[in-house]
């Protein structure tokens, strides 16, 4: 993003044009706007270079869903009542590779929210190098406080219908918010049933069935990977840093996990609930604590601070006016906003990786680009995961699996080409790289291309 208000007037005619049509053309849809918004103020210039962009309406297709799936979800609760969900499937681009992105379940997911990430997986997806178009689902449906019974119910109902539109060559679904490895079982198998076919479309799998070792660590891996390659930039190391993390679900479990390793001090998590501070800063068994806490009794963060008298547990705050040197936000959308990032930048923070989607809010990532922060927007820096999820596809189609150090160095790998990629197209003239114009322009320019040679599909 540059300045809105720094930017020349031909290029801001540009982005206000665009965005008067996308706001017209899709309204009460807060979250794409913003999505789209981030991308067409760092792609004005570019496009602006480049008139046969401009004339085979590359952006305006790309910000144009191919398809969109609405269905309806009935199931049965454990009381034998009839509940109703509401599905989606957001199809968005497929010019270089099959429909890829994850599957969120939570209340509150709507249109504007799958539109606005399954935008941002076409320009991630695209920035792995890998052959991925872009996709993403989910629904209202809340698995808080859902027996399994239940949850394989709605899982069971959802992918009935859904099955008519996915495939490992179509669209191939993963997990997100509320989706892990409990769901993805219950949608696989549904899935086969209904095909009476083993094959690669979702990915996320069990280790067993198909699944790549190293999927459930490779977002919070990914994004600490991310982190290490910015700080290079400023010969620094994560060694000895100071890290907040938002969140306890998988990203914020595994990017903890791997900072802590790579000799960080992580002293927050939180969900939607509230945030504990451990000064001491977690450590191996912690994690582990925490990983059986959310993941096998689905506890809330809360109860670490019962377990360990040396953290606080804040209630209905968010981590964020901790001192750190490092702020990884791993929880959700605009779960940072300006005041955070001015709290954040007063108490000397460095550098801000994005694990989750759009966690920044756009006066959030003003205050971090102004202050010359190392910023990371999630497309780049919590790509990891979908890399790996590309990685699970390659194996599936070539029958073999891969050792977790092959799949870690791949990973690695990828994370630095994407950070190189970022440096290429971002970095300024004062040298300072602007990680969002960096990945907003190289994740475009492979999806515009394909999209060139296409013709107008
Ligand atoms: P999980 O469901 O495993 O964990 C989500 C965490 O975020 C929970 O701690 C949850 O708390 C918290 N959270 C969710 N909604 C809110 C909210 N409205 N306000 C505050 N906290 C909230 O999901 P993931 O860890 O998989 O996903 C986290 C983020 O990372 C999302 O933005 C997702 O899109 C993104 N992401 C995930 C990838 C993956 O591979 N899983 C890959 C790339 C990005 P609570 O329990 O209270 O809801
Ligand atoms: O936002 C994301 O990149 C994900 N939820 C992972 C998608 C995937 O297909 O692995």
């Amino acid at each position: 993003m540059i300045s809105y208000l720094k930017m020349e007037k031909h290029v801001k005619n540009y982005v206000d044009d665009f965005m008067n049509r996308i706001i017209a053309k899709n309204p009460n849809e807060p979250e794409f706007h913003q999505a789209v918004r981030e991308v067409v103020e760092s792609l004005a210039p570019y496009i602006l270079e480049n008139p046969v962009l401009q004339k085979m309406k590359v952006l305006e297709r790309i910000a144009e869903p191919e398809r969109v799936i609405m269905f309806r979800v009935p199931w049965i609760n454990d009381k034998g009542e009839v509940e109703i969900n509401r599905g989606y499937r957001v199809q968005m681009n497929s010019a270089i590779g099959p429909y890829k992105g994850g599957i969120r379940f939570h209340s509150s997911v709507n249109l504007s929210i799958l539109k606005f990430l399954a935008f941002e997986q076409t320009f991630k997806n695209s920035l792995t190098t890998l052959p991925m178009g872009g996709g993403k689902g989910g629904s209202d449906f809340n698995p808080k406080g859902k027996s399994d019974n239940e949850v394989m119910n709605f899982c069971q109902s959802f992918i009935t219908e859904l099955s008519r539109h996915i495939g490992s060559n179509i669209d191939v679904p993963a997990g997100d918010i509320g989706v892990g490895g409990r769901e993805i079982g219950f949608m696989f198998g549904q899935y086969k049933r209904l095909r009476n076919e083993f094959t690669g479309t979702f990915t996320g799998k069990g280790i067993d069935w198909g699944g790549s070792l190293l999927r459930p660590e490779a977002t919070g891996y990914g994004t600490s990977y991310f982190v290490q390659e910015m700080l290079a930039t400023r010969n620094d190391t994560v060694e000895g840093k100071t890290v907040t993390i938002s969140g306890s679900g998988n990203v914020a479990q595994y990017a903890a996990q791997k900072m802590t390793r790579l000799g960080a001090k992580v002293v927050t998590l939180s969900d939607s609930n509230g945030y504990i501070y451990d000064p001491d800063g977690l450590d191996e068994e912690k994690i582990e604590y925490v990983m059986e806490l959310k993941n096998v009794f689905r506890g809330r963060i809360k109860e670490y601070a019962d377990r360990y008298p040396s953290a606080t547990y804040y209630e209905g705050q968010r981590p964020w006016h901790v001192k750190c040197d490092i702020a990884m936000p791993c929880a959700t959308q605009n779960e940072l906003d300006g005041d955070d990032a001015k709290a954040l930048v007063a108490n000397g923070c460095i550098c801000v990786a994005e694990g989750a989607n759009m966690p920044s809010t756009p006066e959030a990532i003003e205050v971090f680009l102004s202050h010359k922060l190392l910023y990371a927007p999630g497309k780049a820096s919590n790509a990891g995961g979908v890399a790996t999820s590309g990685l699970e596809m390659s194996q599936n189609s070539m029958r073999i699996a891969w050792s977790s150090e092959e799949v870690d160095a791949k990973l690695h790998a990828i994370m630095k080409n994407i950070h190189a990629a970022c440096c290429e197209y971002g970095t300024e003239e004062d040298g300072y790289v602007n990680y969002v114009k960096g990945a907003n322009i190289a994740g475009f320019i492979k999806v515009a291309n394909a999209m060139l040679a296409q013709g107008i599909v």
